[in-house]
């Protein structure tokens, strides 16, 4: 970046981000953090939606201040690809990256192939999540799917939930960690964005190298559907969360863009505060 805007947003973002911004290693994480300057918001929308329609319109609704945009891209009714394309290309237009959220948790072979097939993930996600669960070969899979399209993508490993109950033990989280500092295709972790002493703790493990990015986060609930749990985005943000996962606190609000506007300027605000 050599012109003056690209050297105002270099240095905004220092200035925001801190080390985090100097230790981060991957690529992605450093546009992820240019788009949030720029945008003046850390807001990832979890764009739950059934259908492509959908999808577009909030993105068109709220894009302006969304940094990537999560799918589920098997919850798409009539999955094709051609429809995918207009999710892709009107999530392009706003400048946010793009992130499946698909859980990856098999062994290496298969999640190579799983990012292929119908959805051919490796095609158009910059981001996708991983479970730890079956071993470091998966992200390597994860990242030679990526190789074989020739696209630069990142892994996000589920290092804590926000569900009740979930399985996430301490220690399950440190071998998680392991994995992740052992990896260049780890961009970062999913982190318990419900709780403030899970995440102060995730960061003072994790360091300054990686991102963490917290689902469970809502302005107003306390409490979610079917065990899903809540913390506020600022508090997030202040216990180490780089990028709030925002689903029906959004997609779900009776006025989506006022919505939006709320936790890109309790996250920004919290990032400048920290
Ligand atoms: O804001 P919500 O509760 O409507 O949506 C939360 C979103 C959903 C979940 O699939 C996702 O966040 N999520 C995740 C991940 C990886 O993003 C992990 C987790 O522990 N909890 C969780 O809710 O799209």
């Amino acid at each position: 970046m050599t012109n003056g805007r690209g050297q105002d947003y270099r240095m905004k973002a220092e200035d925001a981000w801190g080390a985090r911004w100097v230790n981060c290693a991957h690529p992605l994480s450093h546009e992820y953090m240019r788009v949030a300057c720029e945008k003046e918001s850390l807001v990832v929308l979890a764009a739950d939606l059934p259908t492509v329609d959908e999808i577009v319109r909030i993105i068109e609704d709220v894009g302006d201040y969304v940094c990537a945009l999560k799918t589920h891209v098997d919850m798409v009714e009539g999955f094709n690809m051609e429809d995918w394309s207009r999710v892709v290309d009107a999530a392009g237009s706003k400048g946010m990256l793009l992130f499946e959220d698909r859980k990856f948790a098999d062994i290496g072979r298969v999640a190579q192939t799983q990012m292929g097939g119908l959805y051919d993930i490796r095609s158009w996600a910059d981001l996708v999540t991983s479970h730890s669960v079956s071993g470091p070969d998966v992200v390597d899979g994860i990242a030679a799917a990526w190789d074989e399209v020739e696209r630069i993508g990142g892994v996000l490993l589920l290092a804590q939930m926000s569900s009740t109950g979930n399985l996430l033990v301490d220690g399950y989280t440190d071998l998680t960690l392991e994995i992740g500092r052992a990896s260049p295709h780890v961009l970062g972790y999913i982190g318990n964005g419900s709780s403030v002493s899970e995440l102060v703790g995730l960061r003072s493990k994790v360091g300054e190298g990686r991102m963490i990015w917290t689902p469970g986060v809502n302005l107003s609930a306390d409490e979610g559907v079917l065990g899903q749990r809540y913390g506020h985005p600022a508090e997030a943000v202040l216990a180490g969360s780089d990028a709030i996962i925002v689903g029906s606190g959004i997609h779900k609000a009776g006025d989506p863009l006022a919505a939006v506007r709320e936790y890109a300027s309790a996250s920004w605000g919290a990032l400048l505060e920290r």
